[in-house]
């Protein structure tokens, strides 16, 4: 009922796309690795195994699924997500635990993806899924953020394994367990769904973690 509450009051009394707060090069702090560190080290796990393969590969065979509500379903590489134009962010990540940490995120915008595979209007969450299993969503709000990014860089480098390589999200106007690892697929869903059994939610999770 409290995590309906706080979603409801953000969404009515906050302005949807203000910008957190971005820092300078200065800031940018040490910053540990938690939760999933090497997804390929999962044992009896399919996907873990997968991912290991895409890993020994340099990741040239990875693709990211779009799917769901969008009139162009499709693969993307690492490449062509590359072909978007880039944002960069220097942001503070609050985790959950207690701790925060800055670092500078490049990638590409999701609004720009979603729209380049033609989400379309009834579209009202979009679902991350992780090569750990992790299920999360957003709404169409957060998933439009100037900030919501598919980074695949950080601090000027690759995406470094520990920190959800190739591609994770960065969605900078919540908790940091909503900023998705290990990106494998992305579904748009016309209706809400919290990733099911999976999902954060089930797992004693809040789903909306606005900050
Ligand atoms: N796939 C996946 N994504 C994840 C996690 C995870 O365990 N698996 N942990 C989350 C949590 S709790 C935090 S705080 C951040 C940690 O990101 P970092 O490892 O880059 O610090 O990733 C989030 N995304
Ligand atoms: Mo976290």
């Amino acid at each position: 009922m409290a995590d309906g509450l706080t979603y409801l009051a953000h969404r009515t009394l906050l302005p949807g796309q203000s910008l957190a707060r971005e820092y300078s090069y200065g800031d940018v702090s040490s910053f540990p690795a938690t939760g999933t560190v090497d997804t390929g080290d999962a044992k009896n796990s399919t996907l873990g195994a997968n991912y290991r393969q895409l890993q020994w590969g340099k990741f040239a065979d990875w693709r990211l699924s779009i799917e769901g509500t969008v009139e162009r379903p499709g693969l993307y590489s690492l490449n062509d997500l590359k072909r978007f134009q880039a944002r960069s962010q220097i942001t503070r990540h609050t985790c959950e635990e207690g701790w925060t940490a800055i670092a500078q995120w490049t990638g590409v915008p999701l609004s720009r993806v979603l729209l380049a595979a033609g989400i379309k209007r009834s579209a009202c969450c979009v679902c991350l899924y992780a090569y750990d299993d992790m299920v999360d969503s957003i709404d169409m709000l957060d998933a439009f953020h100037p900030q919501a990014i598919l980074a695949y860089g950080m601090n000027g480098r690759d995406l470094p394994l520990q920190h959800g390589a190739p591609v994770r999200l960065r969605v900078e106007t919540q908790i940091g367990y909503k900023s998705v690892k290990y990106l494998q697929r992305l579904v748009v869903k016309d209706v809400f769904d919290d990733g099911g059994p999976q999902g954060n939610p089930q797992n004693g999770w809040a789903w909306y973690t606005g900050i």
